[in-house]
């Protein structure tokens, strides 16, 4: 699941970038991440993280960054993650993977932590950025009612909306940019198939019919995150955001009656076993060389392991798909 983790705080970061050439911005996202696995069934992961990041809006904008901070990982290495001429280059600076609030706060306390970036395309410097105390709202992410078992389903109604509900959250009253946020991956290499924005107290969402494709394995993600930004607070007219997110994951796929039929055929015979070994082999989804809606990933996951072996040998015993 890290790579969820990591992608969901990577798009809450993504949003709050600055626009415009020069500019260097900071960010900060402390998130916890739930799974729903049934109607009014979510459990914690128990995987608190804390990413920080500087953005600088031009490619190649620096050759190394670090934070200095008062607390046990500084000075704090950047990676650098991305680099383009449209969206600039983004450094992030990570915590562990933590059981509680409490341990993670401790590691990375609220307080001033100094960027230090060194010049490339851009000028080097440093910057102050002021992680505030942590502002969770108090509500956990979940799909209610009958939604996630609907979704369950859906595979059998593509064409039609699909509407669902939740809770909706509390919003901090000094908070300026927090929002309710659905995205809806392929486990692979599909990408993004649907997303909204909504506003905290939004108890109803709608995916419109031909968003979700057959054949797939998804996973979705509901981001309660109370958000603050200070536009502006950067250098020459970047900015400043600091995020907390609770976000629920949930998995649902739009395969057939016989998933393990790696090739349609109505059998599961040694034709699927030589395709299922091909997935196998590569481990990942989304690998590039994995085949397309990665039909090997029985357990809709995103990788293919001796889970979904378990679940294909008891359809090679049975040979016959269901009718
Ligand atoms: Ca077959
Ligand atoms: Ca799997």
């Amino acid at each position: 699941m890290r790579h969820s983790i990591w992608m969901a705080t990577a798009l809450a970061l993504l949003s709050a970038g600055a626009v415009w050439a020069g500019a260097i911005s900071f960010a900060s996202s402390k998130a916890e991440n739930y799974r729903q696995t049934g109607d009014g069934i979510v459990t914690p992961y128990n995987d608190w993280s804390c990413v920080l990041s500087i953005t600088g809006d031009v490619a190649d904008a620096f050759s190394n960054c670090t934070i200095n901070y008062a607390g046990p990982l500084s000075p704090l290495g950047m990676v650098a993650v991305s680099n383009s001429i449209e969206h600039g280059q983004t450094w992030y600076g990570y915590s562990d993977l933590h059981q509680t609030l409490a341990s993670l706060e401790a590691q990375v306390p609220p307080g001033e932590y100094e960027f230090v970036y060194d010049a490339n395309a851009l000028p080097g410097g440093s910057h102050i950025f002021e992680l505030p105390p942590s502002a969770f709202c108090a509500e956990m992410p979940e799909l209610l009612g009958d939604t996630f078992s609907r979704l369950q389903l859906y595979k059998n109604d593509l064409g039609s909306d699909f509407t669902g509900t939740m809770g909706g959250f509390t919003d901090d009253p000094g908070a300026n940019a927090s929002a309710l946020t659905f995205i809806v991956y392929d486990v692979g290499k599909g990408g993004v198939f649907w997303s909204a924005t909504m506003p905290p107290t939004s108890t109803a969402f709608t995916i419109p019919g031909g968003s979700i494709e057959a054949g797939r394995a998804y996973f979705g993600v509901m981001y309660y995150t109370v958000s603050f930004s200070s536009p502006g607070a950067g250098v020459d007219g970047g900015s400043h955001a600091s995020s907390f997110s609770r976000n629920v994951f949930f998995y649902f796929n739009t395969r057939g009656p016989c998933p393990a039929d790696q090739n349609g055929d109505g059998f599961v015979d040694d034709a699927d076993f030589v395709l299922f070994v091909q997935g196998y082999n590569l481990l990942y989804c989304a690998d590039p060389e994995a085949v397309e809606k990665c039909p090997a990933d029985l357990t809709n996951d995103g990788y293919v392991l001796d889970d979904d072996f378990s679940i294909f040998v008891v359809a090679y015993n049975e040979l016959l798909c269901p009718e």
